[in-house]
C-alpha cells in the first residue's frame, strides 16, 4: 500500500508516478491555500481603500518595458491636479523609488528578496505607512514579470500590462493570464516602431483574443506621443472612482 499517503493504493517498486501525483496535489493545495489567503488581504485592502475613495493601479509588465520612466513623467505631469503615492516592488535595491522620491511624490519600496510578485499583504502593510490620502492615486510598480503577478490580486482597481514593442507582438498569447487580467494594455516605447518587427494590429488582435474587453493606448515615453491619451484615461478611472474633482473635498 502507498505509505507516502494511505490512499490504499499499491505502491509498486516501479511506483513513481503515483508519488509525483501526490506531489503534484501537494503543490497545488499550497497555491489554493496561498492565493485564498492572499485574496482575503486583498479584500480588507480593497475596503480599506474603497472607504478612503483612493484609486490603484497596478503596473506589471516584464522587466524594462519602461513602467518606471512612465511613472515618472506621469508623475512630473500630473502631480499638481492629483495626489499620488507609489509602492515600488524590485527583488534588489530602491532605485526606482529614488526615481520617484526625485519627482516630489511619496513612495515606499518592498524587496521581494527570491519573491516574483508583490502580494495583498506586503501592499496593506505598505498603505499603513504611507497613509495615501483621500482622494488619491496610488500607483503600484509591480516585479518585472508577465506570470506571477497576474495570479495575485492586490487589491486594486486594475490592473495595467505594459508592453514594449522590443518585447514581441505575440507575448499576449504566450501570456494570456496577464492580458486576461488586465484592464488597459499600454504599448510603450513606439518610437521603436521603425527599428523593430512588432505588428501593433496583430499584438490588439491577440489581445482582444484572450480579454474582449481590454482597452489599448500606444506611447511613447521618449517622444511624448499617446501621453496625453494615457492621462486622459487615468483621470477617467479617477474621476468615477473619486467623484468629479469638485466633489473631493
Ligand atoms: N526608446 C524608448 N526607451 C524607453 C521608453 N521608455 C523607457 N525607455 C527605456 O527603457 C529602459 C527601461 O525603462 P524602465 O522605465 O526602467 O522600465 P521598467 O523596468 O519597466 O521600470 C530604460 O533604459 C528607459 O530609458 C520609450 O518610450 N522609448
Ligand atoms: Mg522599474
Amino acid at each position: 500500500m502507498c505509505a507516502t499517503c494511505g490512499c490504499g493504493q499499491p505502491d509498486p517498486v516501479s511506483g513513481h508516478s503515483h508519488h509525483q501525483r501526490h506531489d503534484t496535489l501537494r503543490l497545488l493545495k499550497i497555491e489554493q491555500d496561498l492565493l485564498a489567503k492572499n485574496d482575503r488581504y486583498a479584500t480588507s485592502n480593497r475596503n480599506w481603500l474603497n472607504e478612503r475613495a483612493i484609486l490603484v493601479l497596478n503596473l506589471v509588465s516584464s522587466p524594462g518595458a519602461g513602467k518606471t520612466s512612465l511613472l515618472v513623467q506621469t508623475l512630473k505631469d500630473l502631480k499638481s491636479e492629483i495626489p499620488f503615492a507609489v509602492i515600488e516592488g524590485d527583488q534588489q535595491t530602491s532605485r526606482d523609488t529614488d526615481r520617484i522620491r526625485g519627482c516630489g511624490v511619496p513612495a515606499i519600496q518592498i524587496n521581494t528578496g527570491k519573491g516574483c510578485h508583490l502580494d495583498a499583504h506586503q501592499i496593506g502593510h505598505a498603505l499603513r505607512d504611507l497613509e495615501p490620502v483621500s482622494g488619491s492615486v496610488v500607483m503600484i510598480e509591480n516585479v518585472g514579470n508577465l506570470v506571477c503577478p497576474a495570479a495575485f490580486d492586490l487589491g486594486e482597481d486594475g490592473k495595467v500590462v505594459v508592453l514594449s514593442v522590443t518585447e514581441g507582438d505575440d507575448k499576449p498569447i504566450k501570456y494570456p493570464n496577464m492580458f486576461h487580467e488586465a484592464r488597459l494594455m499600454i504599448i510603450s516605447k513606439i518610437d521603436l516602431l521603425p527599428h523593430v518587427d512588432f505588428d501593433v494590429a496583430q499584438c490588439i488582435e491577440y489581445a482582444r483574443r484572450i480579454n474582449q474587453k481590454l482597452e489599448v493606448i500606444q506611447l511613447s515615453v521618449k517622444t511624448g506621443v499617446g501621453l496625453e491619451s494615457w492621462y486622459r484615461w487615468l483621470r477617467s478611472v479617477h474621476d468615477l472612482k473619486v467623484g468629479t474633482p469638485a466633489e473631493v473635498s
